[in-house]
């Protein structure tokens, strides 16, 4: 989507510190960071929310749980921990309108959330 900050983001119109890319999702370290480690994971498709994933296209967030997986491990964090986040709509705290995993570590997280 031509206005979306992640698509731009996605396509290399706006930098991002980016982490990992393949051909379908790039995983890049979040502007305001809530935690040591703080990753976001996108799909280069545009979708809004995780309501407008199709049935068919379910597989984008298994390979985004395979990044967040990896990811996790090679900054070092598979053994003390870490969460994987996504917000959906207003009650869920979403901001930027087009899907990302949270991936934070590298402190003891809260729980329940705020
Ligand atoms: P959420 O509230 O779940 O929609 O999270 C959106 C996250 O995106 C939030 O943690 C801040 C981050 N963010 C917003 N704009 C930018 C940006 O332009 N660059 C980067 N790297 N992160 C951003």
């Amino acid at each position: 989507m031509s206005d979306c900050i992640f698509c731009k983001i996605a396509k290399h119109e706006i930098q991002a510190n980016i982490i990992y890319e393949d051909e379908m999702l790039v995983a890049f370290h979040d502007l305001f960071p809530q935690a040591p480690l703080h990753i976001l994971i996108i799909p280069k498709n545009h979708y809004a929310t995780l309501n407008d994933v199709p049935t068919g296209e379910f597989g984008i967030l298994g390979q985004m749980m395979q990044t967040a997986q990896q990811l996790a491990k090679s900054q070092g964090f598979s053994e003390q921990g870490f969460r994987l986040v996504m917000n959906c709509n207003s009650d869920g705290g979403q901001s930027v309108y087009h899907i990302h995993l949270h991936l934070l570590a590298g402190r003891t997280l809260l729980w329940p959330p705020g």
